[in-house]
């Protein structure tokens, strides 16, 4: 992974070899370094200097190679590995083709996150002839690297009315923050213990009500812009949170308690990731348990507020992960149980499954 800036003569290709592979490879190393640049509070550092000054340059010469049909095309990004090989990035092609994007210096996420214009520059490498795999052929990751996962919570009213009749106790609590100002937000999970498609989920021990919580997930760069959508499963034992809502951290943060995945739909506005649907189906030995469906434009918050209260006194060098609150509760009496598998799908992104174990 490249962390310093590269001397002139690595960056700057002579005449003839300004190939698009070259390009992307030098914007790929800007926008790497200037990630990795400590904030200075008293105005830009050499490095975001030199930044400011580039890249305008850069994307003049790589946007002009942009097919039109590219610019509005909501592009998904996913990290995958292949065999026991290390992790790579990719970019989907269409619903059965990952293109690799290893090849072109691309090997972590987070340094996309930080390039103004994504969207057009993943749409130049559509038109490259890289490296592909089938879908079917690899194991796709969580699409985190160092990113924290934090979360909102109580922005659907459903949640507010589940929460409310878990807990005589908190009932107050769960109603006053679903109109109060400031949101409901909580530490989710480190990015290393974050599960993706196809491992376990966790259910706690020491629980015995235990459900998902199907989510749309922000995917936030360093600057705090949502630069992508995910989908999120907040699993939850709502025993625990329903004793004392002091017992949250409990609830919410153990082994195997979060799923992202499996894409980072890049490009989509606030208004189209509102129009999205959410669904779960819960499966127990391969029979129907539970099914539900929202929209994600059931969120009470804008996108925006939810951003800016997690960016407040915080900064996030990597980005984040935000998960925006479930709106999809199952009844009372039900529980997950060891073996049961976890579907979640949102129309813009794609399915994330999991199947279930104790912890
Ligand atoms: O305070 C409880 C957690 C709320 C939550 O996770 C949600 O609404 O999704
Ligand atoms: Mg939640």
């Amino acid at each position: 992974m490249r962390q310093r800036p590269v001397s002139s003569d690595q960056t700057v290709p002579g005449r003839s070899g300004w190939k698009a592979r070259g390009r992307w490879k030098l914007l790929c190393t800007v926008g790497t370094a200037t990630r990795c640049e400590p904030r200075t509070l008293g105005g830009p550092s050499e490095w975001q200097r030199y930044e400011l000054t580039i890249l305008p340059y850069l994307t003049k010469l790589i946007v002009p190679s942009v097919r039109c049909s590219w610019l509005n095309r909501r592009m998904k990004l996913c990290r995958f590995q292949t065999g026991s090989g290390r992790p790579r990035v990719g970019l989907l092609k269409d619903d059965t083709t990952i293109l690799d994007l290893s090849g072109e210096g691309i090997d972590r996420l987070t340094s996309l996150f930080e390039f103004e214009g994504l969207t057009a520059q993943l749409g130049a490498l559509m038109n490259q002839n890289l490296p592909q795999f089938a879908l079917a052929n690899v194991k796709l990751l969580a699409p985190v690297e160092q990113q924290e996962v934090w979360a909102v919570g109580v922005t659907y009213l459903r949640s507010k009315k589940a929460r409310m009749e878990e807990s005589d106790f908190s009932a107050s609590a769960y109603d006053k923050v679903y109109d109060a100002p400031r949101p409901e937000l909580f530490f989710k999970s480190m990015p290393e213990k974050v599960v993706g498609p196809g491992d376990a989920v966790g259910i706690r021990s020491d629980a015995t009500w235990n459900v998902p919580e199907p989510e749309l997930a922000f995917v936030i760069n360093s600057r705090g812009h949502i630069v992508g959508y995910t989908i999120g499963n907040d699993m939850s034992s709502r025993d625990i949170e329903g004793e004392n809502l002091l017992y949250l951290p409990q609830a919410k943060i153990y082994d195997r308690s979060c799923a992202l995945g499996p894409f980072v739909t890049v490009g989509a506005t606030e208004a189209e990731a509102r129009s999205w649907k959410i669904e779960i189906g819960i499966e127990r030995a391969g029979v129907s348990v539970f099914s539900g469906e929202t929209s994600a434009g059931q969120i009470k918050r804008t996108f925006a507020e939810l951003v800016e209260y997690l960016f407040r006194s915080q900064k996030f060098p990597h980005g984040a992960v935000l998960f925006t609150g479930t709106g999809i509760v199952p009844p009372d009496g039900f529980t997950l149980a060891a073996q049961d598998v976890v579907k979640i799908g949102i129309s813009g992104i794609g399915r994330l499954e999991n199947p279930v174990a104790v912890v």
